[in-house]
């Protein structure tokens, strides 16, 4: 295929994905078995139990579910596995599990237990070919790459390990390579906004969005309506995740679509 050829189809498929219904994603940050919360990824406290929540938002309309296990030990990734196959069986939208995958075998696990994504972020850095790895083994759709990034003397560079350590890429730089890789979607978010309901980071939101052709989904910062409509105007996001002003009840998913519908953007109510 020509480049000229490649340009034309994912300028396609980006038009297609625009035309797609935008979808809202809550968040559920998970250590030992509890959802936390905190604030540019410290200060973690309780939010809630992980069946409650997910339950909650299985009948709140939201279109995915995305668990994040946070923890670091081995033991409470075990039952993170464990949680996801008792919400599986409860919650029929696509749940995404991340944290810890780091091997294809770790994603067929995640998949065993009632996964439908797997998102893939400090093992993708350090072995780039395990995104491709499980993208031919299990589809690309079912790979989301989760890009963590924080702005360092002006630039965007990605971290890994829960934020802790900056790497060698700029955001930018590594999501064209994991879409290249095989991820189907990037899941970008901005430690510097993370829980601190100032807003999306819109600009690096949108410097990834208009350069890959892949689903962009927004992350880190969401405080009110008006920030989850900015993600998708001014970030051109393909999907907004939150935290925060969900699980805290800030604001219910029904009303979010709501608001989001009577600004013209296309949800699914
Ligand atoms: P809100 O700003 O509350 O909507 O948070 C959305 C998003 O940033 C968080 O759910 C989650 O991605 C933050 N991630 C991590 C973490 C938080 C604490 C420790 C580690 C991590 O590794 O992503």
């Amino acid at each position: 295929m020509s480049e000229a050829d490649r340009k034309a189809r994912n300028q396609t498929i980006k038009q297609y994905h625009a035309m797609l219904a935008k979808r809202i994603i809550p968040c559920l940050d998970v250590r030992d078995g509890r959802v936390v919360k905190g604030i540019n990824f410290e200060g973690l406290r309780d939010a809630g139990s992980i069946l409650e929540q997910a339950r909650f938002y299985n009948n709140e309309m939201a279109d995915e579910l995305v668990f994040l296990d946070i923890s670091a030990s081995l033991e409470s990734r075990r039952t993170t596995l464990e949680e996801v196959l008792k919400v599986s069986g409860e919650v029929f939208i696509p749940l995404t599990v991340g944290g810890g995958i780091s091997s294809v075998e770790r994603a067929r696990d995640a998949f065993l237990h009632g996964a439908d994504k797997v998102s893939v972020n400090t093992a993708a850095v350090s072995e780039p070919e395990l995104i491709s790895r499980i993208a031919e083994r299990f589809g690309s759709q079912a790979v989301v790459v989760a890009i963590d990034v924080k702005k360092v003397e002006g630039r965007y560079i990605v971290h890994t390990h829960s934020g802790k350590k900056p790497t060698r890429y700029e955001a930018v730089e590594w999501a064209h390579l994991v879409q290249e890789l095989g991820a189907g979607e990037i899941l970008l978010t901005s430690m510097d906004r993370d829980g601190t309901q100032e807003g999306y980071d819109n600009e690096i939101l949108r410097m990834i969005s208009t350069t890959v052709h892949i689903p962009v989904i927004a992350s880190g910062g969401a405080g009110n309506l008006e920030h989850l409509y900015k993600g998708f105007t001014d970030g051109h996001a393909d999907a907004v995740l939150a935290a925060s002003i969900f699980h805290f009840r800030q604001h219910s998913i029904r009303e979010a679509k709501e608001y989001l519908r009577d600004k013209g953007i296309a949800v699914r109510l």
